[in-house]
């Protein structure tokens, strides 16, 4: 069987009509082979436009259901997803080339978000507040916001709609979906198993969720739309720039969730069994292509002699293969342009005096896939292209020595993603976590730094966008806060003793 006929196997499986996905315009492929796995007919912007308008209207009647009530949507959702599990897991490994288990894995985060935002839709609370006037009761009520934009990268191509639909549901509010051009058929599959929850739920207004296939011009309709009151955008720091003052100037709010150039700091009392582990999968799983990926270790010069060569071989050694009929543990770049990037990123570091172990191109899939051998490039100092997000799997290693001077070095990049030390002792662990350690939205100790599991808050700082996402309060960017003061006394006192008497 081709690639080919798997894919549309599996998207009939999975409920998608053959006419989403075939006879149309937009070519999609797989990076497992380069093969073509789709052709699609891609939304216009006026298609755009009509479901920004659906969204508003569906928006009017979600906001009415309770939330309670919208969480059994999400619990829905939730079964729908266990049900297709194989299949879905085993479609993002075709689209984005993940290895099985982390195909698996990412259904898996979109089951785990359908649980936690069930139990939050009866949760949504606010606080009751001290007043100062007597006869008074001060409260917070959280409403819904309005229609969500949703817009994702190709690496996690239906966990992020996931992390945002669920919470988004739950809180009142209408989805509205741009995927990565690079995966659409997962997020077209994502919805099937959406209309299959909602078909179970009973009636539900038109245009609840919805999915947008094709070009930026699409999420452009979004960002300019007054109707969508929130964008939640993960992607490129350069994305970044474009959306975030666009959505701003309209006064729209935004969750940014933008690059990561994410390091490890290796301690003199480190575990270095365990670091290496972490550090192997932190940096080459995904093939390097998870905004969580680890791209930088510090490594104490104790300890470098006995840890950085081990790396090495790991490296050299690491299994590569076709997720699709092998196990191994690093599956292909998602393009060529992936493929170019790395290469010009390792051509700048080793003008930059770096010694590189690995990056070479294997020969796997075909001429028009792109699998690599993770590199490791060791480096005199944090410069070039050390201080820049590559979108593959290159980790560059420094050695330090003074403890202040390597976080220091750690928080001097623009990204503010996520960070891990490797340390057992108390001291140099506390600091790291403290107000004058790492200065980014994840901070691990003793595990790697990607592999977020969804209760936590995900994002980070900096040219990382400041967004938060997926579980703590993370909710509260989908819904709008409203600051009640009740008198149920028969005086009106002022605030702040302010007399106003007319007569
Ligand atoms: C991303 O790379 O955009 O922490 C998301 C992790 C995953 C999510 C990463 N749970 O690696």
């Amino acid at each position: 069987m081709t690639l080919r006929d798997e894919t549309k196997s599996l998207l009939l499986r999975l409920g998608v009509a053959p006419d989403r996905f075939e006879g149309g315009a937009m070519a999609s492929f797989s990076p497992v082979s380069g093969a073509q796995v789709g052709a699609l007919t891609p939304d216009t912007a006026e298609g755009a436009a009509a479901a920004v308008e659906r969204a508003a209207t569906a928006f009017r009647a979600w906001r009415m259901v309770p939330a309670p009530r919208r969480g059994e949507l999400v619990r829905l959702l939730g079964e729908e997803l266990r049900a297709a599990k194989a299949d879905l897991g085993r479609l993002v490994s075709i689209e984005a080339g993940k290895s099985p288990s982390e195909g698996l894995g990412e259904v898996q985060e979109m089951i785990d978000i359908c649980d936690f935002a069930v139990g939050l839709s009866r949760q949504l609370y606010g606080l009751t507040i001290a007043t100062e006037r007597p006869g008074h009761r001060m409260m917070e009520t959280w409403h819904p916001l309005g229609p969500v934009g949703v817009i994702t990268a190709f690496n996690f191509p239906v966990a992020v709609w996931a992390w945002n639909a669920a919470l988004a549901l739950v809180c009142g509010d209408p989805v509205l979906w741009k995927p990565s051009e690079k995966t659409p058929l997962t997020a077209l599959a994502s919805m099937a198993v959406f209309a299959r929850a909602a078909a179970r739920f009973g009636a539900l207004p038109e245009g609840l969720a919805q999915v947008l296939i094709g070009g930026p011009e699409l999420g452009e309709v979004l960002v300019e739309s007054p109707k969508v009151a929130l964008i939640s955008a993960t992607g490129s720091t350069r994305m970044g720039r474009i959306v975030g003052p666009r959505v701003a100037a309209r006064f729209g709010r935004s969750i940014l969730e933008l690059g990561g150039n994410n390091a490890g700091v290796v301690c003199a009392s480190a575990d270095l069994d365990m670091a290496l582990r972490a550090v192997a999968f932190g940096a080459m799983g995904t093939a390097g292509q998870r905004c969580t990926t680890m791209r930088r270790l510090f490594v104490h010069e104790s300890v470098y002699d006995a840890l950085v060569p081990r790396l090495v071989r790991a490296y050299a050694s690491v299994s590569i293969g076709n997720p699709l009929e092998t196990n191994a543990l690093v599956g292909p770049l998602i393009d060529r342009a992936a493929y170019e990037a790395m290469q010009a990123a390792l051509t700048a570091a080793r003008a930059a005096g770096g010694t590189v172990h690995g990056g070479s191109r294997v020969e796997i899939g075909g001429e028009d896939a792109y699998y690599v051998r993770p590199a490791l490039v060791e480096m005199p100092a944090q410069t070039g292209p050390v201080l820049e997000e590559t979108f593959a799997p290159i980790l560059y290693v420094m050695r330090w020595s003074a403890f202040d001077a390597v976080i220091e070095d750690h928080n001097a990049v623009g990204a503010g993603l996520s960070s891990s030390i490797f340390t057992l002792d108390l001291r140099e662990m506390e600091q790291f976590l403290s107000a004058a350690g790492s200065d980014c939205g994840i901070a691990n100790v003793n595990i790697g730094t990607s592999g977020a599991e969804i209760g936590g808050a995900f994002g980070g700082e900096k040219e990382t966008g400041g967004g938060r996402e997926s579980g703590s309060d993370a909710w509260k960017g989908y819904m709008r806060r409203a600051t009640n003061t009740i008198n149920f006394s028969r005086e009106l006192p002022l605030a702040q003793g302010v007399v106003f008497d007319i007569d």
